[in-house]
């Protein structure tokens, strides 16, 4: 059985892990708005990846015998100034989701909770390539600056992203 402890701070995990997904969908509403669809369809692909990092937590709790509980959600940013700044929001907000992936890989030490750091040592890799892939794309628009030509191509490249359903047996 999961502990207290424990199953309240992936209670916070699911919300933060939510709101990722919540955040990089306004990315998705501001690219289309921008006539970006390929970085649109990126982001789309992304959300869909933190709504399964959230039902992993989810799912987690509940088969330890704790409750789930949703807590409420805070209301994403609208607008960017550019995709630059979108991807820069993107790569930070990663690196404060590791923080938070660091702090339970503590908690689970400090109580002994050996399944919690299994499933915890899933998530440590997955940060090193949350982080990579948005600070490589943050790379490129810098390096593209203010030429429309590299953006169009750049939105044509990370237009081809797709989102892989995990097997039903990691859901
Ligand atoms: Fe869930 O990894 Fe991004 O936020």
């Amino acid at each position: 059985m999961i502990g207290k402890k424990m199953e309240e701070a992936m209670n916070q995990q699911i919300k933060h892990e939510l709101e990722s997904a919540y955040l990089y969908l306004s990315m998705v509403a501001y690219f289309h708005s921008q006539g970006l669809d390929g970085m649109a369809q990126w982001m789309r692909a992304q959300t869909q990846e933190e709504i399964v990092h959230a039902m992993k937590f989810f799912d987690h709790i509940k088969e330890r015998g704790g409750r789930v509980e949703l807590l409420p959600l805070a209301q994403p940013k609208r607008d960017w100034t550019s995709p630059l700044e979108a991807f820069q929001e993107a790569y930070q907000h990663e690196q404060f989701i590791t923080s938070k992936i660091d702090d339970l890989v503590r908690l689970a030490a400090q109580e002994e909770d050996h399944p919690a750091g299994i499933l915890l040592q899933w998530f440590v890799s997955e940060q090193v390539e949350e982080e990579s892939s948005t600070s490589q794309v943050v790379q490129m628009l810098e390096r593209i600056g203010d030429s429309g030509h590299g953006l169009i191509m750049l939105d044509r490249e990370l237009g081809a992203r797709t989102f892989n359903p995990p097997p039903a047996a990691e859901e």
